[in-house]
């Protein structure tokens, strides 16, 4: 078998959930992002082959394909052998579902598009983020967060002890919260959810997935 191939940026937090799974599934892979024009690319002929939507991540592994992140993660999960990512007992499966499913469809959007990518990708005058819709988006992050602390009551994962596919969706998403201006306030008001963070801090693929960008701030 080849080497299972992760095509992304280091820096999108689905790619790091990727290769979250690569690293606690036990499986090596080689991250790719082999285009001179960088994001741009991403709606190029070719990657639109790999990936009809334009994102990342990609996973290639001997000549199969496949984009969607909880999809790879899935696929990792059941080709290799190595500690399972999905919990064995089917309520707390779906459990792990909701979480996954609410991270990509409610996290996202609440968090990372109305709120970190205005700070990473600045739109306001001059290249500075806009602070209007910052301010706009920041009663939502918190409400967020405020669920989430609710759901990571237990603790420190979803599941208790073991983290698993939706607790690696939503790492990457708190590790960029944590960098910003507000990111000690908005966290500090939710313990369980720092609590998650700092839990996950300790295990070897966080370090190993830290984009660059938080490596250099840190
Ligand atoms: N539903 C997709 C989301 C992937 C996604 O939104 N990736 C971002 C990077 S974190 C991207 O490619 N953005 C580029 C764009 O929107 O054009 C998944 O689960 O993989």
């Amino acid at each position: 078998m080849s080497k299972l191939e992760i095509i992304g940026a280091d820096l999108s937090t689905f790619v790091r959930t990727c290769r979250i799974a690569c690293m606690e599934k036990g499986v090596e892979y080689d991250l790719t992002f082999d285009y001179p024009n960088g994001i741009a690319d991403m709606k190029s002929d070719a990657h639109l082959a790999l990936h009809p939507f334009g994102r990342i991540p990609v996973m290639r592994h001997d000549g199969f394909v496949l984009f969607e992140t909880t999809a790879i993660c899935r696929y990792i999960d059941d080709s290799f052998e190595g500690p399972s990512l999905v919990p064995g007992e089917r309520r707390q499966a779906a459990i792990m579902e909701q979480w996954a499913s609410a991270s990509n469809d409610y996290v996202v959007p609440r968090i990372t598009v109305k709120y970190i990518l205005q700070y990473a990708f600045p739109k306001g005058p001059e290249g500075t983020p806009d602070m209007e819709a910052i301010n706009e988006a920041l009663p939502n992050v918190r409400d967020t967060l405020k669920i989430l602390n609710t759901g990571l009551e237990e603790g420190p994962y979803f599941l208790g002890e073991t983290p698993y596919i939706a607790d690696f969706l939503l790492l990457p998403i708190l590790d960029y919260v944590a960098s910003m201006p507000e990111g000690a306030d908005l966290l500090g008001a939710a313990p369980n959810v720092a609590r998650f963070r700092d839990a996950f801090s300790q295990r070897a693929s966080y370090a190993a997935t830290l984009p660059e960008r938080l490596r250099q701030a840190a």
